[in-house]
Protein backbone atom coordinates (compact mmCIF):
# COMPACT_ATOMS: atom_id res chain seq x y z
CA UNK A 1 0.00 0.00 0.00
CA UNK A 2 2.65 2.37 1.49
CA UNK A 3 4.84 1.46 -1.35
CA UNK A 4 2.08 2.33 -3.86
CA UNK A 5 1.52 5.02 -2.71
CA UNK A 6 5.10 6.16 -2.75
CA UNK A 7 5.05 5.13 -6.35
CA UNK A 8 2.25 7.34 -6.97
CA UNK A 9 3.69 10.30 -5.44
CA UNK A 10 6.96 10.03 -7.50
CA UNK A 11 4.32 9.18 -10.41
CA UNK A 12 2.98 12.66 -9.53
CA UNK A 13 6.35 14.38 -8.80
CA UNK A 14 7.70 13.35 -11.99
CA UNK A 15 4.24 14.29 -14.44
CA UNK A 16 4.65 17.69 -12.67
CA UNK A 17 8.32 17.79 -13.17
CA UNK A 18 7.51 16.53 -16.77
CA UNK A 19 5.16 19.34 -17.36
CA UNK A 20 7.03 22.21 -15.58
CA UNK A 21 9.70 21.11 -18.74
CA UNK A 22 7.27 21.50 -20.94
CA UNK A 23 5.90 24.64 -20.48
CA UNK A 24 9.81 25.83 -19.75
CA UNK A 25 10.62 24.60 -23.11
CA UNK A 26 7.37 26.48 -24.32
CA UNK A 27 8.14 29.55 -22.86
CA UNK A 28 11.47 29.13 -24.63
CA UNK A 29 10.66 28.37 -27.73
CA UNK A 30 7.97 31.47 -27.54
CA UNK A 31 10.62 34.07 -26.67
CA UNK A 32 12.97 32.57 -29.19
CA UNK A 33 10.27 33.31 -32.03
CA UNK A 34 9.28 36.60 -30.19
CA UNK A 35 13.01 37.55 -30.12
CA UNK A 36 13.42 36.30 -33.93
CA UNK A 37 10.21 38.08 -35.17
CA UNK A 38 11.62 41.35 -33.77
CA UNK A 39 14.95 40.82 -34.95
CA UNK A 40 13.48 39.93 -38.94
CA UNK A 41 11.02 42.64 -38.37
CA UNK A 42 13.64 45.74 -37.46
CA UNK A 43 15.68 43.99 -39.98
CA UNK A 44 12.67 44.44 -42.81
CA UNK A 45 11.79 48.00 -41.22
CA UNK A 46 15.61 48.75 -41.50
CA UNK A 47 15.91 47.57 -45.14
CA UNK A 48 12.60 49.34 -45.80
CA UNK A 49 13.48 52.34 -44.87
CA UNK A 50 17.14 52.04 -46.53
CA UNK A 51 14.95 51.41 -49.88
CA UNK A 52 12.70 54.36 -49.48
CA UNK A 53 15.70 56.49 -48.90
CA UNK A 54 17.43 54.97 -51.58
CA UNK A 55 14.24 55.34 -53.86
CA UNK A 56 13.89 58.69 -52.95
CA UNK A 57 17.34 59.66 -53.71
CA UNK A 58 17.32 57.64 -56.75
CA UNK A 59 14.60 59.61 -57.83
CA UNK A 60 16.03 62.77 -57.20
CA UNK A 61 19.22 61.48 -58.74
CA UNK A 62 17.75 60.59 -61.97
CA UNK A 63 14.84 63.92 -61.51
CA UNK A 64 18.92 65.89 -61.71
CA UNK A 65 20.33 63.71 -64.41
CA UNK A 66 17.58 64.51 -67.27
CA UNK A 67 17.27 67.74 -66.14
CA UNK A 68 20.86 67.94 -67.15
CA UNK A 69 20.86 65.74 -69.95
CA UNK A 70 18.02 68.42 -71.35
CA UNK A 71 20.23 71.40 -70.98
CA UNK A 72 23.02 69.61 -72.18
CA UNK A 73 21.22 69.62 -75.59
CA UNK A 74 21.23 73.26 -75.58
CA UNK A 75 25.06 73.70 -74.13
CA UNK A 76 25.69 71.13 -77.40
CA UNK A 77 23.39 73.06 -79.63
CA UNK A 78 25.28 76.53 -78.69
CA UNK A 79 28.75 74.93 -78.97
CA UNK A 80 28.33 73.48 -82.01
CA UNK A 81 29.63 76.65 -84.08
CA UNK A 82 29.53 75.50 -87.62
CA UNK A 83 27.06 72.20 -87.37
CA UNK A 84 28.96 70.74 -90.77
CA UNK A 85 32.18 70.29 -89.14
CA UNK A 86 33.03 69.00 -85.57
CA UNK A 87 36.49 68.76 -84.16
CA UNK A 88 38.26 68.61 -80.89
CA UNK A 89 38.50 72.46 -79.36
CA UNK A 90 35.35 73.46 -80.64
CA UNK A 91 34.31 73.59 -77.37
CA UNK A 92 31.53 70.81 -76.87
CA UNK A 93 33.89 68.40 -75.43
CA UNK A 94 34.26 70.13 -72.02
CA UNK A 95 33.51 68.70 -69.09
CA UNK A 96 30.41 70.86 -66.90
CA UNK A 97 30.15 70.74 -63.36
CA UNK A 98 27.51 71.56 -61.23
CA UNK A 99 27.00 72.56 -57.40
CA UNK A 100 23.21 71.39 -56.61
CA UNK A 101 21.54 70.89 -52.99
CA UNK A 102 23.72 68.40 -51.71
CA UNK A 103 26.11 67.44 -54.25
CA UNK A 104 27.42 67.75 -57.56
CA UNK A 105 26.04 67.17 -60.85
CA UNK A 106 28.83 66.92 -63.93
CA UNK A 107 28.16 66.20 -67.41
CA UNK A 108 30.66 65.61 -70.26
CA UNK A 109 30.14 64.89 -74.29
CA UNK A 110 32.22 62.25 -75.67
CA UNK A 111 32.42 61.87 -80.02
CA UNK A 112 30.99 58.61 -80.41
CA UNK A 113 31.52 58.83 -85.04
CA UNK A 114 35.84 58.81 -83.92
CA UNK A 115 35.53 54.99 -83.74
CA UNK A 116 34.79 52.00 -85.61
CA UNK A 117 31.18 51.29 -85.40
CA UNK A 118 30.51 47.17 -85.11
CA UNK A 119 27.05 47.59 -86.60
CA UNK A 120 29.58 48.75 -90.01
CA UNK A 121 31.14 45.92 -90.31
CA UNK A 122 27.81 43.61 -91.45
CA UNK A 123 27.04 43.17 -95.06
CA UNK A 124 28.40 39.98 -97.18
CA UNK A 125 29.37 40.74 -100.50
CA UNK A 126 32.09 37.77 -100.31
CA UNK A 127 30.74 35.65 -103.48
CA UNK A 128 33.08 33.77 -104.73
CA UNK A 129 36.03 35.38 -104.47
CA UNK A 130 39.44 34.12 -102.47
CA UNK A 131 40.16 35.42 -98.62
CA UNK A 132 42.33 37.81 -98.88
CA UNK A 133 40.85 39.63 -102.02
CA UNK A 134 40.13 43.06 -101.00
CA UNK A 135 37.63 43.40 -103.06
CA UNK A 136 35.50 41.06 -101.14
CA UNK A 137 35.44 43.60 -98.01
CA UNK A 138 33.34 46.66 -97.97
CA UNK A 139 35.53 49.43 -97.05
CA UNK A 140 35.06 49.30 -93.44
CA UNK A 141 35.77 45.98 -93.28
CA UNK A 142 38.54 45.86 -94.85
CA UNK A 143 39.71 49.31 -91.99
CA UNK A 144 38.91 46.71 -89.31
CA UNK A 145 40.86 43.93 -90.86
CA UNK A 146 44.23 46.46 -90.91
CA UNK A 147 43.75 47.46 -87.87
CA UNK A 148 43.34 43.61 -86.49
CA UNK A 149 47.40 43.74 -87.63
CA UNK A 150 48.24 46.70 -86.07
CA UNK A 151 49.19 45.16 -82.67
CA UNK A 152 52.82 44.29 -81.85
CA UNK A 153 51.75 42.91 -78.81
CA UNK A 154 49.22 40.32 -80.69
CA UNK A 155 50.71 40.16 -84.21
CA UNK A 156 47.56 38.87 -86.37
CA UNK A 157 48.05 37.38 -89.75
CA UNK A 158 46.08 38.95 -92.66
CA UNK A 159 43.93 35.59 -93.38
CA UNK A 160 43.33 35.91 -89.40
CA UNK A 161 41.84 39.24 -89.68
CA UNK A 162 39.69 38.32 -92.62
CA UNK A 163 38.28 35.78 -90.87
CA UNK A 164 37.61 37.63 -87.65
CA UNK A 165 35.47 39.59 -90.01
CA UNK A 166 33.69 36.63 -91.76
CA UNK A 167 32.71 35.61 -88.32
CA UNK A 168 31.55 39.43 -87.47
CA UNK A 169 29.50 38.98 -90.80
CA UNK A 170 27.91 35.85 -89.72
CA UNK A 171 27.26 37.17 -85.97
CA UNK A 172 25.09 39.57 -87.28
CA UNK A 173 23.45 38.83 -90.57
CA UNK A 174 20.02 36.78 -90.21
CA UNK A 175 21.09 33.61 -92.11
CA UNK A 176 22.82 30.37 -90.83
CA UNK A 177 25.03 29.41 -93.70
CA UNK A 178 28.35 29.70 -92.46
CA UNK A 179 31.07 32.53 -94.52
CA UNK A 180 33.88 30.74 -95.93
CA UNK A 181 35.87 28.58 -93.77
CA UNK A 182 36.43 31.22 -91.09
CA UNK A 183 32.92 32.09 -90.40
CA UNK A 184 31.02 31.23 -87.59
CA UNK A 185 27.07 30.75 -86.88
CA UNK A 186 24.90 29.26 -84.35
CA UNK A 187 26.11 25.45 -85.26
CA UNK A 188 29.59 26.71 -84.49
CA UNK A 189 28.80 28.61 -81.19
CA UNK A 190 26.42 25.13 -79.60
CA UNK A 191 29.57 22.99 -79.85
CA UNK A 192 31.05 25.26 -77.38
CA UNK A 193 31.56 24.05 -73.80
CA UNK A 194 28.93 26.71 -72.99
CA UNK A 195 26.66 26.57 -76.27
CA UNK A 196 24.83 29.77 -77.16
CA UNK A 197 23.34 30.88 -80.58
CA UNK A 198 24.87 33.64 -82.97
CA UNK A 199 22.63 37.11 -82.34
CA UNK A 200 21.85 37.05 -85.82
CA UNK A 201 21.04 40.64 -85.50
CA UNK A 202 23.63 44.07 -84.74
CA UNK A 203 25.33 43.93 -82.35
CA UNK A 204 23.76 46.04 -79.17
CA UNK A 205 26.85 46.67 -77.09
CA UNK A 206 31.06 46.08 -77.41
CA UNK A 207 30.98 43.51 -74.75
CA UNK A 208 29.02 41.18 -77.28
CA UNK A 209 31.97 41.00 -79.85
CA UNK A 210 33.63 38.90 -76.89
CA UNK A 211 31.20 35.63 -77.98
CA UNK A 212 32.62 35.78 -81.53
CA UNK A 213 34.68 33.50 -82.82
CA UNK A 214 38.28 33.99 -82.44
CA UNK A 215 37.73 36.69 -79.93
CA UNK A 216 39.86 36.51 -76.76
CA UNK A 217 40.24 38.70 -73.69
CA UNK A 218 43.56 40.13 -74.93
CA UNK A 219 42.47 40.71 -78.22
CA UNK A 220 39.37 42.38 -76.88
CA UNK A 221 41.20 44.32 -74.31
CA UNK A 222 43.05 45.63 -77.72
CA UNK A 223 40.54 46.48 -79.60
CA UNK A 224 38.41 48.18 -76.74
CA UNK A 225 40.05 51.98 -77.35
CA UNK A 226 38.88 52.28 -81.30
CA UNK A 227 35.35 50.10 -81.26
CA UNK A 228 32.41 51.25 -80.50
CA UNK A 229 28.64 50.33 -81.09
CA UNK A 230 25.78 52.85 -82.22
CA UNK A 231 22.19 52.69 -82.83
CA UNK A 232 20.54 54.58 -85.10
CA UNK A 233 16.39 55.40 -84.39
CA UNK A 234 16.37 55.00 -88.64
CA UNK A 235 18.21 52.97 -90.34
CA UNK A 236 19.00 54.21 -94.08
CA UNK A 237 15.19 54.27 -95.90
CA UNK A 238 13.78 55.78 -92.69
CA UNK A 239 13.47 51.83 -91.43
CA UNK A 240 13.34 51.04 -87.59
CA UNK A 241 16.94 49.46 -87.14
CA UNK A 242 17.09 45.96 -85.44
CA UNK A 243 16.65 43.81 -88.52
CA UNK A 244 19.50 43.56 -90.86
CA UNK A 245 20.47 45.43 -93.74
CA UNK A 246 23.04 44.71 -95.87
CA UNK A 247 25.62 47.00 -96.50
CA UNK A 248 26.09 48.02 -92.88
CA UNK A 249 24.84 50.82 -90.70
CA UNK A 250 25.04 54.13 -91.93
CA UNK A 251 27.22 55.55 -89.08
CA UNK A 252 30.36 57.35 -90.35
CA UNK A 253 33.53 57.88 -88.70
CA UNK A 254 35.21 61.57 -87.84
CA UNK A 255 38.48 61.78 -89.24
CA UNK A 256 39.03 64.94 -87.17
CA UNK A 257 38.14 63.35 -84.06
CA UNK A 258 39.69 59.71 -84.85
CA UNK A 259 42.07 58.16 -82.41
CA UNK A 260 45.27 58.49 -84.28
CA UNK A 261 46.25 55.13 -84.11
CA UNK A 262 43.03 54.72 -86.06
CA UNK A 263 44.49 56.46 -89.07
CA UNK A 264 46.65 53.12 -89.77
CA UNK A 265 43.40 51.95 -91.18
CA UNK A 266 43.33 54.50 -93.99
CA UNK A 267 45.01 52.63 -96.37
CA UNK A 268 44.86 52.30 -100.17
CA UNK A 269 41.75 50.60 -101.13
CA UNK A 270 43.27 47.34 -102.85
CA UNK A 271 45.55 47.14 -100.04
CA UNK A 272 44.70 44.98 -96.77
CA UNK A 273 47.74 45.53 -94.65
CA UNK A 274 47.36 48.73 -91.92
CA UNK A 275 49.48 52.15 -93.29
CA UNK A 276 53.25 52.44 -91.29
CA UNK A 277 53.73 54.22 -88.33
CA UNK A 278 55.66 56.79 -90.27
CA UNK A 279 52.80 56.56 -92.97
CA UNK A 280 50.34 57.22 -90.27
CA UNK A 281 52.61 59.72 -88.73
CA UNK A 282 52.75 61.76 -92.07
CA UNK A 283 49.03 61.86 -92.63
CA UNK A 284 48.45 63.21 -88.40
CA UNK A 285 51.21 66.05 -89.49
CA UNK A 286 49.70 67.05 -92.90
CA UNK A 287 46.56 68.25 -90.81
CA UNK A 288 45.60 71.77 -91.91
CA UNK A 289 46.82 74.37 -89.63
CA UNK A 290 43.18 75.19 -87.88
CA UNK A 291 43.11 71.97 -86.83
CA UNK A 292 40.84 70.70 -88.51
CA UNK A 293 39.58 69.06 -91.90
CA UNK A 294 36.43 71.39 -93.02
CA UNK A 295 36.06 68.55 -95.84
CA UNK A 296 36.31 64.53 -96.40
CA UNK A 297 37.76 65.40 -100.09
CA UNK A 298 40.62 67.76 -98.27
CA UNK A 299 41.08 64.93 -96.03
CA UNK A 300 41.48 62.54 -99.20
CA UNK A 301 43.54 65.32 -100.70
CA UNK A 302 46.17 65.38 -97.76
CA UNK A 303 46.01 61.49 -97.60
CA UNK A 304 47.34 61.61 -101.09
CA UNK A 305 49.76 64.04 -100.67
CA UNK A 306 51.51 61.91 -97.20
CA UNK A 307 51.18 58.49 -98.31
CA UNK A 308 50.64 59.01 -102.12
CA UNK A 309 50.25 55.28 -103.49
CA UNK A 310 46.34 54.69 -104.76
CA UNK A 311 43.43 55.78 -103.94
CA UNK A 312 41.73 56.22 -100.51
CA UNK A 313 37.87 55.15 -100.43
CA UNK A 314 36.52 57.52 -98.61
CA UNK A 315 33.02 55.72 -98.18
CA UNK A 316 31.87 55.91 -94.37
CA UNK A 317 34.27 58.99 -93.88
CA UNK A 318 33.48 62.30 -92.55
CA UNK A 319 34.60 65.60 -90.63
CA UNK A 320 31.49 66.23 -88.16
CA UNK A 321 30.37 63.71 -85.91
CA UNK A 322 26.89 62.63 -85.93
CA UNK A 323 26.48 60.91 -82.51
CA UNK A 324 27.76 62.02 -79.36
CA UNK A 325 27.98 60.21 -75.96
CA UNK A 326 26.95 62.31 -73.13
CA UNK A 327 27.93 60.86 -69.40
CA UNK A 328 26.53 62.35 -66.69
CA UNK A 329 27.29 61.64 -62.97
CA UNK A 330 25.27 62.82 -59.82
CA UNK A 331 27.11 63.01 -56.33
CA UNK A 332 23.97 63.23 -54.46
CA UNK A 333 24.09 62.51 -50.29
CA UNK A 334 26.08 60.17 -49.81
CA UNK A 335 25.30 58.26 -53.25
CA UNK A 336 26.97 58.72 -56.68
CA UNK A 337 24.51 57.38 -59.81
CA UNK A 338 25.51 58.12 -63.25
CA UNK A 339 24.07 57.61 -67.08
CA UNK A 340 25.08 57.01 -70.29
CA UNK A 341 22.99 59.16 -73.31
CA UNK A 342 23.81 58.29 -76.76
CA UNK A 343 22.89 61.45 -79.05
CA UNK A 344 22.37 61.64 -82.48
CA UNK A 345 22.42 64.99 -84.16
CA UNK A 346 18.83 65.53 -85.84
CA UNK A 347 19.48 68.79 -88.30
CA UNK A 348 20.08 71.58 -86.04
CA UNK A 349 19.09 69.94 -82.94
CA UNK A 350 20.21 66.59 -81.35
CA UNK A 351 17.85 63.99 -79.55
CA UNK A 352 18.81 61.67 -77.50
CA UNK A 353 19.02 57.82 -79.34
CA UNK A 354 19.64 55.40 -76.11
CA UNK A 355 19.83 55.79 -72.01
CA UNK A 356 21.86 53.73 -70.21
CA UNK A 357 22.82 53.45 -66.45
CA UNK A 358 26.77 54.02 -65.43
CA UNK A 359 28.09 52.71 -62.65
CA1 LIG B 1 24.14 34.58 -89.08
CA1 LIG C 1 25.94 33.81 -92.46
Amino acid sequence: MSRGWVSVRAFLNLHSKREAGAVLVMALLIVAVVAGLSIKFAGDYQLGLTRAESRWHGTQARAYMLGMEDAALELLKEADQDPEVDYLGEGWDTEVPFEIDGGWLLARAVDASSLIDLNSLTGNNFGERPLTDPERYTEPQRRFIRLLQTFPDLPIQLEEACQIVEAIVDWTDPDDNESGFGGAESYYYQGLEMPYNAANGSFRSVDELRLVRYMTPELMTLLRPYITVLQSTTAPGGQQQGGQQQGGSSSTINVNTMPPHLLRTLNNKTVLAPLGELEAEQLAQAIPTDGFYPTVEEFKSSWETAIGNGELDISGLAVKTEFFWLYIQVDLVEQRRGMRSLIQRDGQNFKVVLRNDTY
